[in-house]
């Protein structure tokens, strides 16, 4: 367990001390980390005896509202007229990563980050824990625990553990070190129904899940000789089902799994906003994902990342794909230099046939 840094934690316990009503809040389109650490963290400001309220958009709950204090989150939209003294931002590598309607409420407010994204410039939070090297931002909730001395419960330890468990992809991927597993061997301790959650979140899936996989599976395009893959749910797919983003959330893993994959692209739409189009980005290798997502102001982990395209979503293809292949064929020539005289030896077609588009 790296430690947190004491500084930043006697400033973030002064600020918990003098705050009665403290609001919590994770990114927008929030993930199992991001609930998983707010829930928590609401639970432990409310166990150590302040009026805490988690806020989100709860209609990306999905599976996840099986969890404790998923239903004392307030929507996002009622937070309106709401009066806090303090802001907990959990999973957030900046205030504009907030939900748009959290933002007016919370921005005169004093802030402590809670956040392991690489992308984190170090600006956002009078208290800031950020360790880019933490697996979850639920990790770090965890050790912030420990260090206030605050009792977890089954309830919080479960929060926790999911978003351990979903940013680690079940302990999976390299962010799981030997910390994480101290860290899920405590919360263990606490009673955590792991075979339960397990079931809920992976083992099985609603209707409108499947069908929203069927046609992602349909849309799947494997391109750059299998090096890229993407799928596409529109808006009028959603619609279908009658589901949302969170009962898509494992769809990347369809263009992901095609063998050789290197880049994952996962585009869709979000009701009533057709003029701009979400991306969700996987990376294997060397690839930099925040590099793709960044371009188009997002953000996220080196091999998970997403971001918003302000654009109709043809536009945003032709965008990202650009994107891509800037990245996996860099330009070699500026473009006021002179024209090469013949193709490189060597290079294979593929490359050659790219460098012409
Ligand atoms: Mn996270």
């Amino acid at each position: 367990m790296s430690a947190l840094d004491k500084a930043e934690c006697a400033k973030a316990r002064a600020l918990i001390e003098g705050a009665k009503r403290i609001l919590v809040s994770g990114h927008v389109s929030p993930d199992g980390d991001s609930l998983g650490s707010m829930i928590s963290m609401a639970r432990l400001l409310t166990a150590a005896g302040h009026e805490a309220f988690a806020s989100a958009d709860v209609n990306a709950l999905g599976k996840l509202s099986f969890l404790e204090g998923a239903g004392d989150i307030i929507p996002v939209r009622k937070l309106k007229r709401k009066k806090f003294d303090l802001l907990v931002a959990v999973d957030c590598s900046s205030f504009d990563r907030m939900p748009p309607e959290i933002r007016p409420v919370a921005e005169k407010l004093p802030k402590i980050c809670i956040d392991h994204h690489v992308t984190n410039d170090g600006t956002f939070g009078d208290a800031q824990f950020v360790d880019p090297s933490a697996s979850s931002a639920s990790e770090l909730v965890w050790r912030l625990a420990k260090w206030m001395e605050w009792p977890l419960d089954r309830a919080c330890a479960e929060a926790l553990w999911v978003g351990m468990v979903t940013d680690t992809g079940r302990f999976a991927y390299d962010s799981t070190r030997p910390g994480t597993m101290r860290t899920a061997a405590d919360l263990l301790k606490h009673g955590v129904r792991t075979a339960l959650i397990n079931d809920i979140i992976y083992g099985t899936f609603p209707r409108k899940s499947m069908e929203l996989k069927r046609m992602a599976w349909r849309s799947l395009h494997i391109w750059k000789n299998r090096r890229v893959a993407e799928v596409t749910l529109l808006r009028d797919d959603f619609r279908k089902v009658r589901g949302t983003k969170a009962d898509a959330e494992d769809v990347i893993e369809i263009p992901r799994s095609v063998a050789h994959n290197e880049i994952a692209l996962f585009f869709y739409q979000i009701p009533d906003r057709t003029k701009e189009t979400r991306c969700s980005i996987r990376t294997r290798g060397d690839w930099d994902a925040t590099a793709l997502a960044a371009k188009f102001g997002g953000g996220g982990h080196v091999k998970a990342a997403g971001c918003t395209i302000k654009a109709p979503i043809g536009v945003a293809k032709r965008q990202m794909r650009k994107a891509v292949k800037d990245m996996l064929y860099p330009p070699k020539k500026k473009p006021d230099a002179p024209e090469p005289q013949k193709p490189e030896a060597g290079a294979p077609a593929e490359e050659r046939k790219d460098a012409a588009q």
